[in-house]
């Protein structure tokens, strides 16, 4: 089946290559060649993650921790070698720093639940930001509607970047941790969090950052930046979806309580006492998502083959030229216009419903995100109950901007 051709690319990566590695790009959607511009929500995945998830069934497929024999012995080493390159690929100390999780969002409730909650009280502070993604907002008010802290919340310029003044002054005696996303899923600002997090260790406040949007599109390195958590999740780095990581500085896992109670969390267990496993064991009760932790640690490597300087530049490349000829059609108004961006581009256009752009982007073939994309403050920020997102990936060609702004003009013939 026919698929867009990709161009040449000024910034390193051989995109026609990286394209034949993805099989769900090459398919029509409503007689067009699909145009696969969603991958804030998540990405499709490359040959080489599909290969190795397969690989696992028809080899290796055996639980993990448990069982003497080969195929658990195989499968142990692999999900274990599968943390390393993890550790390896966020820049981390010690592969016992890494969690395995679903994703962003239980990583997110894993710190809630088992660092913070412990040492909260009543008046005590929780400091997030106006652009933070529902699985940064909602553990932490499920948190102080249950112990009387309270929320505090980063205000958000009108070029959708955070008001730092703003955030100096809210970090106080009272807060117990700050909560950041590092690039927004919403507005493609990409954060300062190492300057953010500076700011709140000199006052002795620990950071977590959420990455799911940032792990996909360039380096990370968590001993740079010292934040004292990441999450992220696998299914928006080209990895398969229920699986993500924490990263959490070993100081502060080996204090936490466990989050969930069962199998493979303990050392021993008897009706009268439990004693747990050492982290990161002691956060993955139950059989693991194996296969999963497999195939992110393929894409992971996957993404580490392209170079994460090559990846950023492209990506920059596509969302630049895509904002640029989005803001010539009259009456599109962009949401998000912070001078660090990636990712993501957001707009709205005047007298057209997003969901109206987004439906008529459809048959097209062009696949977008229209919605508030699970960041309602955002758009309460903004006076809009939703925005149109085109979000890039590795694969994504400048032919295909073209494709997304054809179809924008036609969105402007049919509504005029
Ligand atoms: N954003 C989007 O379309 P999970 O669902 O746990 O994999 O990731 C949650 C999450 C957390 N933080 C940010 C910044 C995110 O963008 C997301 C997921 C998707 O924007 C689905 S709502």
């Amino acid at each position: 089946m026919a698929s867009p051709v990709a161009t040449a690319t000024r910034t390193g990566l051989d995109v026609e290559q990286i394209r034949a590695d993805f099989p769900a790009l090459h398919q029509e959607a409503h007689g067009r060649p699909l145009v696969y511009l969603d991958n804030a929500a998540t990405t499709q995945k490359p040959r080489q993650v599909i290969d190795t998830v397969t690989h696992f069934y028809e080899h290796d497929c055996a639980n993990v921790h448990r069982g003497v024999h080969l195929l658990s012995q195989r499968a142990t080493v692999a999900y274990e070698s599968a943390r390393t390159t993890i550790k390896a690929h966020l820049g981390a100390a010690d592969s016992r720093e890494i969690v395995f999780t679903r994703g962003t969002t239980e990583a997110i409730n894993l710190v809630a639940q088992s660092f913070v909650r412990p040492r909260i009280e009543p008046g005590d502070e929780i400091l997030i930001t106006g652009m933070e993604h529902h699985s940064n907002i909602v553990p932490w008010q499920m948190l102080c509607e249950a112990t009387g802290a309270e929320l505090k919340v980063v205000p958000i310029t009108d070029e959708g970047e955070l008001e730092l003044d703003r955030y100096a002054e809210l970090l106080s005696h009272r807060t117990k941790i700050v909560g950041v996303v590092h690039v927004s899923n919403a507005l493609g600002t990409v954060n300062p969090v190492k300057e953010m997090i500076e700011l709140a260790h000199a006052k002795g406040i620990p950071v977590l950052v959420d990455g799911a949007q940032a792990v996909p599109h360039g380096a990370v390195d968590v001993r740079d930046l010292d934040c004292d958590f990441y999450a992220f999740s696998g299914h928006k780095a080209y990895g398969p979806t229920g699986i993500g990581a924490l990263y959490g500085k070993r100081e502060h896992l080996l204090e936490m309580v466990p989050y969930q109670g069962g199998g493979d969390m303990i050392l021993s267990v008897t009706f009268d006492e439990t004693l747990y496993a050492e982290p990161p064991h002691r956060f993955e009760a139950g059989t693991p998502n194996i296969e999963g932790a497999i195939g992110l640690a393929a894409a992971l490597e996957y993404l580490e083959a392209l170079g994460a300087d090559a990846v950023t530049a492209h990506e920059t490349e596509l969302l630049d030229a895509a904002t640029k000829r989005a803001l010539d059609i009259p009456g599109v108004r962009l949401i998000g216009a912070a001078r660090r961006r990636a990712g993501a581009l957001s707009f709205v256009m005047d007298g057209v419903h997003p969901h109206d752009i987004g439906t008529i982007l459809d048959t097209e073939g062009v696949a977008i995100r229209a919605g508030h994309h699970c960041a309602q403050p955002v758009m309460q920020r903004f006076n809009i109950s939703a925005t149109v997102r085109a979000s890039f990936g590795v694969y994504n060609t400048t032919n295909e901007v073209d494709r997304l702004i054809e179809a924008l003009a036609k969105v402007k013939e049919i509504f005029g």
